[in-house]
């Protein structure tokens, strides 16, 4: 269970949207080569989305969402339809299906709310054994700029052309994701993580962010040193040369930015994330707006997992308002959600402060951020929140604004 969480965040989410009867759970038997979406000439067959998980190579780990429809009628139809749209939050790329020539109004609103939403789209024209796509359609998905396939899932035609067409969008859209960390420590240099092992840390294991730290910086051919924050200062004198940056879990901010000598770039594993998974520069806004916070004001604190709360020492719930408390003065009053449930309704809110989303792709952290940017809250992480309150944000922010990176 924790395994499967653990790596949801990496897996591309490829929602199959269009009307009902179009082929959609068809496609996604022929992608994934089994019967794994109930396929029927009845409409609205397929009820809640279905994700159906499979290795795409060379872009990995992609999972499949087979989706209801949005032109579903009635009361449970709506539910259907909330819970479909709401589906959007995730989805990396959107295959919008419809069927050879049947293009439309239902078609048009979906092209305008993928690219509000900037989510890339293929379009694909099913049953082409039943007609093959006009000149003129094809004509006009060309000047829309949409790519487009023509598919027969019947007759087993365009099903490898849609398989690349997924890749190669998925690849051009994941080159723009800026790296989580090689690009701050060249090749054979080093870099120290700092990763203490408290009463938070799962046992066996360490945590996804420090996990794919790692994995970058041997992607980049840095050197890498893992230590906890009790071995920081022996790592450091026994080193040759300084390492190229230390990052450490945000929790241990204080102790080591005064441990490590001012020289030494050094930032936080949040910090890392915002950057490769959020949208930086809001964020970085967000944990300065700390500054205009009055005791009394409200603040949403989110956590995409669903994980226990360690009773005592809990980040969201004991570190983090205490750090902020302290930061403004007085008081402030904090809402906690946790999982997909994220507050529809943020105009109570001064602040929202999101965990790592470790969990979550980059979709769904955008998809939060995009709610907090319309409602006009400013939203931050935990890391840049405690790094703001304990007065490190510039030395956390340092090692970014070098030209040659990439933010
Ligand atoms: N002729 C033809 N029929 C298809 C094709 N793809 C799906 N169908 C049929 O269309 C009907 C609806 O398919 P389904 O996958 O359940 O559509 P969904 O509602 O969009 O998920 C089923 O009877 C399928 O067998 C195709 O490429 N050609
Ligand atoms: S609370 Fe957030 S950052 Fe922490 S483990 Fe869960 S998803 Fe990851
Ligand atoms: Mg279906």
């Amino acid at each position: 269970m924790k395994r499967q969480t653990a790596t949801r965040g990496f897996r591309l989410h490829i929602g199959l949207y269009g009307r009902r009867n179009v082929g959609k759970s068809s496609l996604v038997n022929a992608l994934t080569r089994q019967d794994v979406a109930i396929v029927s000439d009845t409409p609205g067959t397929t009820t809640d989305p279905v994700s159906k998980p499979m290795e795409l190579q060379p872009i990995g780990p992609v999972v499949l969402i087979d989706t209801a429809g949005l032109d579903d009628t009635g009361d449970l139809g709506k539910l259907r339809m909330d819970r479909t749209r709401a589906m959007l939050d995730r989805c990396e790329l959107v295959l919008l299906v419809t069927t050879t020539n049947a293009w439309g109004s239902h078609e048009e609103q979906l092209l305008e709310e993928m690219k509000e939403r900037r989510i890339p789209v293929i379009v694909v024209l099913n049953q082409a054994d039943k007609e093959l796509p006009s000149d003129a359609m094809t004509k006009m998905l060309d000047e829309l700029g949409v790519k487009w396939v023509a598919t027969s899932v019947t007759g087993g035609t365009g099903i490898d052309d849609l398989r690349l067409a997924i890749i190669d969008t998925a690849t051009q859209s994941r080159s723009k994701t800026p790296p989580l960390v090689r690009d701050l420590v060249p090749a054979g240099e080093t870099a120290i993580l700092v990763v203490p092992i408290d009463k938070e840390a799962p046992v066996g294991r360490i945590i996804l962010p420090q996990v794919n730290a790692i994995r970058d910086l041997l992607d980049g051919d840095s050197c890498c040193l893992v230590v906890k924050e009790t071995q920081l200062e022996s790592a450091l004198a026994n080193l040759r040369k300084k390492p190229a940056l230390v990052v450490t879990d945000s929790q241990a901010f204080a102790q080591v930015s005064a441990m490590v000598p001012e020289d030494i770039p050094m930032t936080g594993f949040s910090v890392l994330m915002a950057r490769h998974r959020g949208d930086f520069e809001s964020q970085v806004a967000g944990a300065r707006a700390i500054a205009n916070l009055q005791p009394g004001d409200r603040v949403l604190v989110a956590e995409s997992c669903s994980h226990h709360p360690v009773e005592t020492d809990d980040i969201g719930r004991v570190k983090l308002p205490r750090w902020l408390n302290e930061a403004v003065g007085g008081s402030l009053v904090f809402d906690t959600v946790q999982g997909h449930d994220f507050a529809t309704d943020l105009s109570p809110y001064k602040l929202v402060v999101h965990c790592g989303g470790c969990t979550m792709n980059r979709q769904e952290i955008q998809s939060r951020l995009g709610h907090c940017r319309r409602a006009g809250v400013p939203a931050t992480n935990y890391g840049l929140a405690i790094a703001f309150c304990l007065g490190i944000l510039p030395r956390a922010m340092a090692p970014f604004e070098s030209p040659s990176v990439v933010s």
